[in-house]
């Protein structure tokens, strides 16, 4: 394939993690809305490059004629998680989408690599619409913790230093290390609620700030300005005091005051 043949045969595998990136984001913020939490930190996604497309239908024997079926990973969707729990979810939420169709899972986290490495696979066939026609590609999807990612991604570019050939103390010392990134996950399971508890205090009372300050606001606009201005100091004060409970008691005061004085509310953070 020369140049201009790549641009065109990779065009719909960067369509197609484009769209994807998309959706996992999209869900991320949809699940944290609905629920709260969720069950996906962060989203990344690439297109391999036609090297290690070269490199790898070497290395596994495949044609040049069928790069499509024999490469799987050309468009690669990474998702990161906080807990390993949070994976089997995340899996099973692509599992039910009728956007896609799962043709395999690979579990390198019940069974991990000898290298050390664990992550959650899965492969899919996604449809796209290009201006010129409807394709169906292959697409790979990484489900891993932070940790799992922490460790894949150093291993990586050790391995792409040494190119495959680790020295035998360094392949142990990442053994070792994988050991770790594992142990440490386990750990962060079990204070997940005490994590999560945190996650969402810490949320309410950002959230509890910013409708304070544009409750306070609406006061303002609606020429309420002696209790505007009487409601901003106390404010200063709690917030000065970080003392949240307060707040939200001084937000339902504010509220049925202007309950009373027919002022419309803002919306109300998530
Ligand atoms: P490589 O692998 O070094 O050849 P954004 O534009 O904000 O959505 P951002 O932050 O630019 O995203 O990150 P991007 O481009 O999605 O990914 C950054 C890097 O993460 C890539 O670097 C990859 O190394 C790696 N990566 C992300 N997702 C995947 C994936 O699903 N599979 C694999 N194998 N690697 C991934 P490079 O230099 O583009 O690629
Ligand atoms: P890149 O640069 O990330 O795109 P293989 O096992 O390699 O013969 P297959 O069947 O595609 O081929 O395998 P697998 O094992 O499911 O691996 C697919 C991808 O998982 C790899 O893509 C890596 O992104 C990741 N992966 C698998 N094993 C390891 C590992 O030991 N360490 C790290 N850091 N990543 C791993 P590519 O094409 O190898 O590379």
């Amino acid at each position: 394939m020369d140049s201009r043949n790549w641009e065109n045969f990779l065009l719909p595998y960067e369509q197609a993690v484009e769209e994807l990136k998309v959706k996992f984001k999209t869900m991320r913020s949809e699940l944290k809305k609905r629920e709260e939490y969720a069950p996906i930190e962060f989203v990344t996604g690439r297109v391999k490059r036609i090297s290690s497309i070269l490199e790898k239908a070497e290395r596994l024997d495949v044609p040049m004629d069928n790069l499509e079926e024999g490469i799987e990973d050309i468009a690669g969707i990474r998702i990161m998680c906080q807990f390993v729990e949070d994976i089997r979810r995340v899996a099973e939420y692509i599992r039910s989408r009728k956007d896609l169709t799962v043709l395999y899972e690979k579990d390198y986290i019940t069974n991990y690599k000898e290298s050390g490495y664990r992550s959650f696979h899965m492969i899919i066939r996604y449809p796209i619409q290009t201006a010129l026609e409807h394709k169906v590609v292959l697409a790979e999807i990484q489900i891993r913790t932070l940790a799992m990612n922490f460790w894949a991604t150093i291993e990586h570019s050790l391995n792409y230093k040494y190119r495959g050939g680790l020295p035998g103390d360094m392949r142990l010392r990442l053994q070792k290390s994988a050991q770790a990134a594992s142990v440490l996950d386990s750990e962060m399971s079990s204070i997940r609620e005490e994590i999560l508890a945190a996650q969402k205090t810490f949320e309410d009372d950002a959230n509890i700030v910013s409708t304070m300050l544009k409750t306070i606001n609406r006061l303002y606009s609606y020429h309420l300005v002696a209790e505007a201005i009487s409601y901003q100091e106390q404010f200063n004060q709690l917030f000065l005091n970080r003392d949240f409970d307060s707040m939200k008691d001084m937000l339902a005061e504010i509220k049925a005051i202007m309950a009373a004085k027919h002022v419309e509310e803002p919306e109300d953070e998530h």
